[in-house]
């Protein structure tokens, strides 16, 4: 493995306050974040990360969609570089790991290398992808899709949050709409060092999740039409309530994924009724559902299964219905290589391990589909995320950050 055989470890002391230092900006309302993505906040943290891997010596490109990379020279400079990152964008009510470990992780490794004096043969760079989290502008992993050529640039900034706001708008508005077109860069490899957002790894008591596959998803958005009217004279055997159909819908999705068991989930955690009145049946619904798993003909099944279903629910209540794909990929299958590259690692540096599947969504998932790819885990408290309340411990960090640099200066060679 990397260095020599030797042990080599990164500083976790500097990782974890580096990832305190960022959590400090955009901070939630309890302990954790919400700096969603092209907000102020979100720009913030773009300085702050650049300002640290310009002093770390690294030099910061930015592309068309606010992708950051730092660049850490090798001695090749014609060779493909090693790519490593995740994102720095949260949900509304955010953890402070969920992304940011990547991130500062890959900043960590070239640290690191500074502190060991050590070369490579092939560049370094650590990446900032932006929105992944496709909260405010959906779909999630937007940027890293135009990367992979999945979304088009144009229709990537046409994309409207809650309050009708472009994407390419508040990308220039932040200062962030570089020139570097997107998608051009290739790569020798890209990995991703993630907390695993589920709760095998802790269960388990295991440091490190191997990441083979990520579980395929489908986001739709559904839009119900029925007839806004008094809630206390319309007779119930008039009304045509869109909120009730939600309702249904939401359910149909639970029961479907239930009959999918284990490999399936399904929920809708994106619901809005219009007008939103107390005494008003509701006119109008629009929700989005968020279906997955790791077989293609599963998710197949459930995505066909719930539309027969929304066509049903709508017939039997005189409520109109539109279905609109808002986000998709198949289930991934990571690059053998570079999942052996990383199980050696975690091997070499005594660390416990397992190969796991990615419940959640990662940029990776879309870099796979350009570059050899693969994601590392470390375990997170109770498996909870998407939630303010996510923990990582300092440990656990470390095993996925010293994994991470293994993996990493292993596939970019050292040279002294
Ligand atoms: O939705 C996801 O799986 C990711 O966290 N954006
Ligand atoms: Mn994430
Ligand atoms: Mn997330």
């Amino acid at each position: 493995m990397a260095a020599h055989g030797e042990n080599l470890r990164i500083n976790a002391d500097r990782l974890w306050d580096t990832i305190h230092e960022m959590a400090k900006i955009g901070p939630g309302v309890a302990g954790g974040n919400n700096r969603q993505t092209l907000t102020d906040a979100d720009a913030e943290a773009r300085a702050l990360f650049a300002r640290w891997c310009e002093e770390a010596g690294a030099t910061i490109s930015i592309d068309a969609m606010g992708s950051m990379f730092a660049r850490r020279e090798g001695t090749e400079p014609g060779a493909l570089p090693v790519y490593v990152g995740s994102h720095l964008d949260t949900q509304p009510t955010g953890g402070r790991y969920d992304g940011v470990l990547g991130v500062l992780s890959g900043l960590e490794v070239v640290r690191t290398l500074n502190d060991l004096g050590i070369r490579t043969k092939h560049p370094i760079v650590v990446t900032n992808w932006t929105n992944e989290e496709g909260s405010r502008f959906a779909p999630a992993m937007l940027a890293s899709g135009v990367f992979a050529g999945v979304h088009d640039l144009e229709w990537a900034y046409a994309r409207q949050d809650a309050d009708g706001k472009l994407f390419g708008e508040e990308l220039e508005r932040i200062g962030y709409k570089g020139n570097e077109p997107v998608g051009a860069r290739k790569m020798k490899a890209f990995f991703e060092l993630h907390i695993e957002q589920g709760p095998i790894l802790e269960r388990e008591g295991i440091d490190i999740g191997v990441v083979t596959h990520g579980q395929g998803l489908y986001w739709l958005q559904v839009t119900l039409t029925g007839k806004e009217s008094h809630t206390g004279t319309t007779p119930m055997h008039r009304r045509r309530n869109a909120g009730l159909g939600m309702a249904r819908i939401v359910e149909l999705v639970h029961e479907v994924a239930m009959d999918y068991q284990p490999d399936a989930v399904g929920a809708v955690g994106h619901m809005e009724v219009y007008p939103n009145s107390r005494n008003i049946i509701p006119g109008c619904a629009v929700f989005t559902i968020d279906i997955r798993s790791p077989s293609k003909k599963v998710l197949d099944a459930m995505n066909s299964r719930i539309r027969q279903g929304i066509e049903t629910v709508c017939e039997a209540m005189d409520i109109s219905h539109e279905v609109e794909q808002v986000g998709h990929f198949d289930p991934v299958t990571f690059d053998e290589d570079c999942v052996k590259t990383i199980r050696a690692a975690a091997e070499h540096l005594g660390y416990s391990f397992r190969d796991i599947v990615s419940g959640a969504g990662h940029d990776a998932c879309w870099i796979s589909r350009v570059a050899p790819t693969a994601m590392i885990m470390c375990p997170c408290v109770n498996g909870l995320s998407h939630n303010e309340a996510e923990e990582i411990t300092k440990e656990w960090a470390q095993a996925g950050a010293d994994v991470l640099f293994h993996a990493v200066v292993a596939t970019a060679q050292i040279v002294d």
